[in-house]
Parts: structure tokens; C-alpha cells; sequence
């Protein structure tokens, strides 16, 4: 039987080259062989002050370019999580399995809230929701990131402790590493991640920047002081970086893309880059467009939800049965 994998993207700003090559490249290749559950997680971007509108707009702009990068949504299951109830409910359900001193563990969280004068409590219970999310669907495979694992191990915890107190229930689910897919860093930063939430949109190509946008981001990326293009993330952290991404879109290997660079200074190389982002993009942004003016949107992403709300309501009817909650008749 085909293993159900499950993954999500916060429409917490527009999406980055980053979600792209991390992510949405690797769920176009997983649904070949799997029963996918792709979501746009909205109840995790409003972990943090989202704007109404900006959500909205973020949301359709996510389902949509899920579409237009080819997840095929008669194949694979694409849907808000909001639109799937049960979501919350097993969230709140997980939440108290789960003890403080594990979500105080969580590095996410300290990163996130470092700093900040207030956090709201449901930044700090993100993991839980995020394991629901999870287990609703019993799913097999989740593809995670370096920063989402200690998530994950957690997700794994609580499906152990759920079936040691209820019985044998939820499906104990792995992580599932891509063979492609760098950690993409900031164009600012070569030691932070690409984020789409960064407040300096120098810091990243959004999927959707205009051709011009994405050549001059890449024409003013910083880049390490010295002369050669040569992969070595420890001490030329900018430039490795660049190469991951010219790599990523072009398909050549790092040491071809060396090779191609070989006695030449930064500038050639990242005017090259630029076409070649230029090239993977406009492709996916035409079709983008042509997805949001069809209007299709709306019964893909209600098509989705049914479909994945059949599946989530009979294990959260199973979890309540187990748990003692009396049934409504
Ligand atoms: N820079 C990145 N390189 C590789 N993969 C990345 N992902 C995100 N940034 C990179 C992958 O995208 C997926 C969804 O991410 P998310 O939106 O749920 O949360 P995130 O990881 O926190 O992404 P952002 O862009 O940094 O969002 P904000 O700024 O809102 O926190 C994940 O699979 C992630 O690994």
C-alpha cells in the first residue's frame, strides 16, 4: 500500500525560493509514488500577528503556486488546514498529552520568541497542533527540514504516549530526508535561513518577483570577500550558497558549476545565476496566473478538504472513542 506523507506551508508571507527547493520540488516528486497530503497551514501562521487581508491574499497565493510548481491536486490532496475542523480539535486533544517541559524544549520556539516582550501561548503549543496534524492522517512520512526534526521526534513521543494509555492507535511516523533540496540561506546572510517572513526583501526571491527583481537581488546578494566561486560552506558561506541555488535550478553538480567559473570574478557568474532563476521562474509564475484567473482555486481547495475531512473524522472519531468522550447519537 502506498505510504501517506504529509506536509505543510505557513501562508506567513510570499513564498521564497527557499519553500521551493526545500520543499514543494520534493512533494512534485513524493506524490509519484504516495498518497500526499499537502496543506496550506494557516492555524500555524497565526502563531504570529498575521494581517487579515495579507492572510487571505498569502493563502490562494500558496494553494496556487502548489499548483502551478505541478503538485496535481487529483493525484495529491490540497487544502487549507482551516478547512479541515478536526485539525484543531485533535490539536487541543494533543495538547494535553503534552507536557510544558517538552514544548519548553523546543528550539523553534526559543528562536522565535527570543526577544519579543509578548509571545502568544499558541506559538508555545505549536508542536502539538503540528503532531495532529500529523497523526490525523496517521501518516508515514513527514518531510522535514533540519529545524522541524525536534518537532517530529516529539509527534513520535505522543503517538507512543497515546497508544500506550488508549491502545494501539496512531501510526508512529518517520522522517523523511530528500535527497535533493539544500537549506537555502539568506542573500544577506550566508548563515541565516531564506525566510519569507524576513523584514528585507533583499533577503530573498520570492517565487513571484519579477524577472528584473530576481536579476538585481542576485546582482546586490552578498557575496564573500575574495574572487573564486568555490563551494565551501565554512568559510565562503555566500558564494556556496549561490552555487547550491544555480545548481538546484540549472541541474548541473556544484563541481561543474566550479568548473564553468574556473578564473572568472563573482560578477559573470551571478549575472549567469540570475538568468538561469529567471528561467526556472517564469514558467511557474505564467502558470500561476493562469490558475488564479481560472477561478479553480476554490473547488480544488474545497475538493481537497473534503476529501482529507473524511479521512481526519474517522480518527478523531477513533481518539475520542478511545478516550472516553461520549458519543453524540
Ligand atoms: N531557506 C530554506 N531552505 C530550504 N527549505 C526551506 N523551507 C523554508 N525555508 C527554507 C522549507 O519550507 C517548508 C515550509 O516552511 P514554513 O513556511 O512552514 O515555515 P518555515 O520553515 O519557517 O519557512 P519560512 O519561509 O522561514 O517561514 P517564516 O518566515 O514564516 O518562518 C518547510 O519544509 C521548510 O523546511
Amino acid at each position: 500500500m502506498a505510504k501517506k506523507v504529509l506536509s505543510g506551508i505557513q501562508p506567513s508571507g510570499s513564498l521564497t525560493l527557499g519553500n521551493y527547493i526545500g520543499a514543494i520540488k520534493n512533494f512534485v516528486k513524493l506524490q509519484e509514488e504516495h498518497e500526499c497530503y499537502f496543506m496550506v497551514v494557516d492555524l500555524h501562521a497565526i502563531t504570529v500577528s498575521q494581517d487579515p487581508a495579507a492572510l487571505r491574499e498569502n493563502s490562494e497565493s500558496v494553494a496556487a503556486l502548489y499548483l502551478a510548481a505541478g503538485i496535481d491536486p487529483v493525484v495529491s490532496n490540497v487544502y487549507m488546514q482551516s478547512h479541515v475542523q478536526q485539525h484543531a480539535e485533535l490539536g487541543w486533544i494533543i495538547t494535553t498529552l503534552t507536557a510544558m517541559g517538552e514544548l519548553e524544549r523546543m528550539t523553534q520556539f526559543k528562536d522565535k520568541s527570543s526577544g519579543k516582550d509578548s509571545v502568544g501561548a499558541g506559538l508555545f503549543v505549536y508542536p502539538s497542533l503540528m503532531a495532529a496534524d500529523i497523526l490525523i492522517y496517521n501518516a508515514d512520512l513527514v518531510p522535514v527540514g533540519e529545524d522541524q526534526k525536534q518537532h517530529l521526534e516529539l509527534t513520535r513521543d505522543l503517538a507512543g504516549r497515546f497508544n500506550h494509555r488508549f491502545g494501539e492507535f496512531f501510526t508512529v511516523p518517520e522522517p523523511y530526508i530528500p535527497e535533493v533540496g539544500a537549506r537555502i540561506m539568506s542573500l544577506d546572510d550566508g548563515t541565516k535561513k531564506m525566510s519569507k517572513s524576513n523584514p528585507n526583501p533583499g533577503s530573498y526571491i520570492a517565487l513571484l518577483d519579477p524577472p528584473d527583481v530576481i536579476r538585481k537581488k542576485i546582482s546586490r546578494a552578498t557575496t564573500d570577500s575574495g574572487r573564486e566561486v568555490i563551494f565551501d560552506p565554512a568559510t565562503k558561506p555566500e558564494i556556496s550558497n549561490l552555487m547550491s541555488i544555480y545548481a538546484e535550478c540549472s541541474g548541473m553538480t556544484l563541481q561543474q558549476i566550479a568548473d564553468r567559473y574556473e578564473g572568472q570574478m563573482y560578477g559573470g557568474f551571478k549575472k549567469d545565476l540570475g538568468e538561469v532563476l529567471v528561467a526556472t521562474l517564469e514558467p511557474l509564475q505564467q502558470k500561476y496566473h493562469e490558475i488564479r484567473s481560472s477561478g479553480a482555486l476554490t473547488d480544488i481547495l474545497a475538493e481537497g478538504a473534503e476529501r482529507a475531512r473524511n479521512v481526519a473524522a474517522q480518527t478523531l472519531a477513533g481518539v475520542k472513542e478511545r478516550m472516553g468522550f461520549l458519543p453524540l447519537r
